[in-house]
């Protein structure tokens, strides 16, 4: 896996889908390949993201509506967009992160029904337009995926707390989000074990790095 040029990867999928695990093999295998990537995630990645993740994911705000859901989601990528990602991209680096504003189509566009247009507009002036280079869906059943995200410790967040046609619609929207774009998404099989999800990523990669000027 080589790579000169950077370039915006994201990781998109439904509840325990796998993203966190996937990116962080992902991360060990370009140390090795002495690949710059930065790492981050949505929401988050900067001091005043991550104080608004917590605000969208704590069950104390059950009753936060759509709109300021959508806002705040947006809110967040304003700021990292600007604070992170598009200095690391103009300093030459790759940079991948866990989500990105495609989960707002999903989550917020097919989970709770707000307008397409209406996020499209938020993409293009809070997001600065920026659109990944790649996007890896790690797509699988609804069921299999909250089985996934229950069987791990502690309590489930506010969003993980939905009703699982909640998750139907959000896995959906990507899914067709994906067909209609399919130079840019990757739809990777998350339903089956993790070396085959990750041996389907890894291939991805080194097609994605090869066109993008890989020794
Ligand atoms: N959100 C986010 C929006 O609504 N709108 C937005 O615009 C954005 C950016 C974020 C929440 O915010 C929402 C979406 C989310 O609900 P989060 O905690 O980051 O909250 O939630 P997720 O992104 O869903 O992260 P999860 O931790 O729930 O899922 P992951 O990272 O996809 O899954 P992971 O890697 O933790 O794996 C889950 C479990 O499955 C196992 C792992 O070991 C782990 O135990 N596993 C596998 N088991 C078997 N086979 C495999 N192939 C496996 N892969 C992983």
């Amino acid at each position: 896996m080589t790579a000169r040029r950077g370039g915006f990867i994201t990781l998109e999928g439904g509840e325990g889908a796998g993203k966190s695990t996937v990116l962080g093999k992902v991360r060990e295998r370009l140390a090795e390949a002495g690949i710059d990537a930065l790492f981050t995630r949505e929401p988050g990645g900067t001091g005043a993201g991550e104080a608004i993740r917590q605000v969208l994911l704590d069950p104390a705000y059950r009753g936060l509506c759509a709109e300021a859901e959508l806002l705040l989601m947006f809110a967040a990528r304003a700021q990292l967009v600007r604070e992170v990602i598009r200095p690391a991209l103009a300093a030459g680096r790759w940079v991948l992160s866990d989500r990105f504003t495609d989960a707002s189509f999903a989550y917020q566009g097919g989970g709770r029904g707000q307008p397409e247009p209406r996020i499209a507009d938020l993409e293009r002036w809070a997001a600065d337009g920026l659109r990944p280079d790649l996007t890896l869906l790690l797509d699988l059943p609804v069921a299999q995926g909250l089985a996934r995200a229950g069987a791990r410790a502690g309590a489930a967040d506010r969003i993980e707390q939905e009703r699982e046609d909640f998750f139907e619609r959000v896995r959906a929207a990507y899914r067709a989000r994906a067909a209609a774009d399919p130079g840019r998404f990757r739809v990777i099989d998350a339903s089956r074990p993790l070396t085959d999800v990750l041996d389907q990523v890894d291939a991805v990669l080194d097609d994605f790095f090869a066109q993008r000027g890989a020794a």
